[in-house]
């Protein structure tokens, strides 16, 4: 038997951003022809992929560690840097892809359905694509941005129309092996079944599946036999049979008492209690089990249970209880709203890119105001820290986006610490309110070691002045994104 793994954890990441490339553009004669720098490819993306063709997640669990290629940078001569390639993991049908947390990120049914796991990153903008009429030759460009790096948890349920569930040895693999082509290991001891088996059967013009979970006993939801782990298998499922032992030996049992358990350990369980059910008396080739059967058999009507007398051994009762379920099935489905197409591609939540936040910190008792929002955060990303003129360019961007303003409001002064990013993964520096100075901004007391090289005075003067000169007039730069 082939090794069954239902829940694996995944480490995703997507490919890097290339960067963009500064470069002029030189011939013969003609030694300043424009700046002619490409632009990064974009990181490749992680991408789950439903393939019928899987059943298992073991791929996973012997190489849980994933990851798509980078972009390339990009070339001078105006030539981009290439995309990384997409990689794509095939997933077995029913796969739910979770975080850490336990949230739901995707539940990925029907053929081709795919989730984009890990976003590769953007490429970054070479310098022709920055060049604007007030900025005719850029001499930098943009940084690639990182590709997403993310830890998933994927989990497999089992879809499956009809779910069989019951007592141990009850005969549910007995059943499936009648019903379907499955083969599924059978046997007299309790247990026989570890993992979920599948079948499709087809009764007049239905075709379902059809699957059983490993035995239940009294006190699975308190993780007694297997437990009620299996039991995410048969949560999709349209109708539950319950498979009842008529012919057991053991003498504190009945079909009843059986029934009664089992459903305790479903309400146990949970979610479980709005799916039709069925009883199926298994055994009646068994005579006692015959008689077993007729008695009780008005009992479990009398509560509402269509009732189904067979013998998987002898082959008795099958058709009737085959075509039952088809019908049931197939009400079922008629009631389900239609499945969209099937190749449905989910993205992650698309993040709010429009605002960001200012807020007042005390960290290692100074004050800090922090800036989080997705684009101050992916400019800072997208800045090459050793080139003046392109955190020129980001001060310029956080200006326009009104963050100056905002760090006013909140009370910001000459000299206070401001953060943009996370905690832990931020650029810190101190504030200068003059952002007509774009790059002394963040230049000059900069906690960041990013920013240490160093201008003469005399340069920096000129580029002051230089800024000023352009902060009157109009901001007409390139905005990329
Ligand atoms: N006489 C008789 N025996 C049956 C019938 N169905 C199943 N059995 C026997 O009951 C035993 C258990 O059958 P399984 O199909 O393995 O039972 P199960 O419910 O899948 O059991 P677990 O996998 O352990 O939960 C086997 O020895 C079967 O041959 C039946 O209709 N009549
Ligand atoms: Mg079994």
């Amino acid at each position: 038997m082939t090794t069954f793994v239902d829940r694996v954890e995944l480490h995703v990441a997507a490919g890097n951003g290339g960067h963009g490339c500064a470069s002029v553009h030189r011939e013969k004669f003609k030694p300043l022809g424009g700046p002619d720098g490409g632009n990064g490819g974009r990181g490749g993306d992680v991408i789950l992929t439903v393939d019928q063709s899987v059943t298992t997640l073991l791929e996973y669990h012997h190489s849980p560690h994933r990851k798509a290629t980078n972009g390339k940078p990009g070339e001078g001569g105006n030539r981009s840097g290439k995309d990384g390639q997409d990689l794509v993991l095939p997933v077995p049908d029913g796969t739910v892809v979770l975080d850490r947390a336990g949230n739901v990120l995707a539940d990925l049914v029907g053929h081709g359905t795919s989730f984009v796991a890990a976003q590769g990153g953007r490429g970054g903008l070479g310098n022709a694509a920055l060049a604007s009429a007030r900025r005719k030759a850029p001499g930098f460009a943009l940084l690639g941005e990182p590709g997403d790096l993310h830890d998933i948890v994927l989990e497999l349920k089992t879809v499956a129309d009809v779910a069989l569930v019951g007592y141990p040895s009850a005969g549910k693999s007995s059943l499936i092996s009648v019903l379907s082509a499955a083969k599924p290991k059978i046997a007299d001891y309790p247990f026989t079944t570890l993992v979920p088996n599948l079948g499709v059967v087809t009764a007049g013009s239905t075709v379902y599946t059809i699957a059983d979970v490993p035995g239940l006993i009294p006190g699975a939801s308190q993780g007694k036999g297997l437990g009620l782990e299996f039991l995410r298998h048969v949560e999709r499922c349209s109708v539950l049979v319950h498979v009842l032992d008529t012919a057991t030996l053991e003498s504190e049992r009945d079909p009843v008492s059986d029934l009664d358990i089992i459903e305790e350990e479903l309400r146990q369980y949970g979610g479980l209690g709005n799916r039709p059910r069925v009883v199926v008396l298994n055994k009646i080739d068994v005579p006692d089990g015959k008689d077993l059967a007729e008695m009780v058999r008005p009992d479990l009507e009398a509560r509402g249970y269509r009732v189904f007398e067979v013998s998987a051994v002898a082959h008795l009762g099958l058709k009737e209880l085959s075509f039952a379920l088809a019908d049931i099935v197939a009400k079922a489905r008629a009631a389900k709203p239609k499945e969209e197409a099937t190749r449905i591609v989910i993205r992650p939540k698309a993040v709010d890119d429009a605002g960001f936040t200012v807020t007042r910190e005390e960290v290692d008792g100074e004050l800090v105001f922090r800036v989080r929002g997705e684009k101050p955060e992916r400019w800072v990303r997208q800045t090459d820290f050793s080139n003046d003129e392109a955190v020129g360019y980001l001060a310029d961007r956080l200006n326009r986006l009104g963050v100056e303003d905002e760090l006013m409001k909140a009370g910001a002064r000459s000299g206070d610490g401001v953060a943009i990013g996370p905690e832990d993964n931020a650029v810190v520096f101190d504030w200068e309110p003059t952002m007509t100075a774009g790059a002394e901004m963040l230049g000059r007391r900069g906690e960041d070691h990013r920013f240490e090289a160093p201008r003469p005075a005399t340069q920096r003067r000129r580029d002051r002045q230089a800024e000023r000169d352009e902060a009157t007039q109009e901001f007409e730069g390139f905005e990329p994104f």
